[in-house]
């Protein structure tokens, strides 16, 4: 990769760099040649991502587009009571997409009539050494990192993608040529702010909640499936392979361990009773 333009991110102060880069963008849509192009299905996503307060949360950015394109420009409003922006960074495509040249990104965080206004830019033509390319599936554009205020409200705050023009800055695709930008459908993401709560450790595997992993645990996981038995005294430890949902392959992953010793159970397991990892709709285990 050129030095010149690496991918980089900024977390402060990009106002004015972003609008020399979309100066850029739009003098590099003059000089490369290609034909006009419409797309009236295009669209510019922002995802959904969930985290309880203090944790953070990353949010997919994704688009489509059939006409090729050289970059992205997006500005994404937040809750300031609620989330802190922390990052903003090119998707796993773009950053193999730009081996074949310079990748230039950044994203900032200013704030904007009580909203956080996220600014993310993308050229990946920049200085012309990757060609304009269309994204024909709903492809990964960028990751936005937030985190959750320690003292943010549970429930849903909105990631305000759907205004085409943010005050001075335009939700658009940069086409090249000279032609008119292409104008996406926008879509508004979500962070779904979890209730805070202190739970209970517990050991994955342990649905009847004994500190041991046998047979018995089986049994509980079964029982409450097919037999009308109580529920799990943790749902997350009768989640044995920590899918975020229990049924019949939980008491199989269980077996398997115990008889064919064949992977260890997901965390927490090895290392002894502790947390629940991963995210998922199951409550959280009581402490006792
Ligand atoms: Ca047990
Ligand atoms: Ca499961
Ligand atoms: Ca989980």
């Amino acid at each position: 990769m050129r030095t010149w333009f690496p991918v980089r991110t900024v977390a402060w102060g990009v106002g004015p760099a972003i609008q020399v880069a979309a100066a850029l963008l739009c003098i590099l849509g003059r000089v490369v040649a290609a034909e006009d192009c419409s797309d009236p299905g295009a669209a510019l996503e922002v995802g959904t991502g969930s985290a309880r307060p203090g944790q953070r949360v990353e949010v997919p950015v994704t688009g489509r587009v059939a006409c090729p394109i050289t970059g992205f420009s997006l500005a994404v409003g937040h809750d300031m009571a609620r989330l802190r922006f922390i990052e903003g960074r090119p998707s796993a495509f773009l950053a193999e997409y730009a081996k074949g040249g310079p990748l230039f990104f950044m994203a900032g965080e200013m704030n904007a009539k009580g909203y956080g206004k996220i600014l993310a830019l993308f050229d990946m033509s920049f200085p012309l050494t990757v060609p304009p390319t269309a994204l024909p599936e709903r492809t990964d554009l960028a990751v936005l990192v937030y985190e959750v205020l320690p003292d943010a409200a549970p429930g849903t705050t909105v990631l305000l993608n759907r205004h085409r023009q943010f005050e001075d800055f335009s939700n658009i695709f940069s086409a090249p040529a000279g032609a008119p930008p292409i104008e996406p459908t926008l879509v508004d993401g979500t962070v779904e702010v979890l209730p805070s709560s202190v739970a209970g450790d517990f050991l994955r595997g342990d649905s009847n909640g004994d500190r041991q992993i046998d047979i018995t645990d089986v049994i509980s996981v079964l029982g409450f499936l097919f037999q009308g038995a109580s529920a799990p005294w943790c749902s997350d430890a009768a989640d044995a392979n920590d899918d975020g949902e229990i049924d019949i392959s939980d008491a199989v992953r269980i077996l398997v361990w115990l008889f064919l010793r064949d992977g260890e159970l997901p965390a927490p397991f090895a290392a002894g009773p502790g947390q629940d990892p991963t995210i998922d709709g199951l409550g959280d285990c009581p402490v006792r």
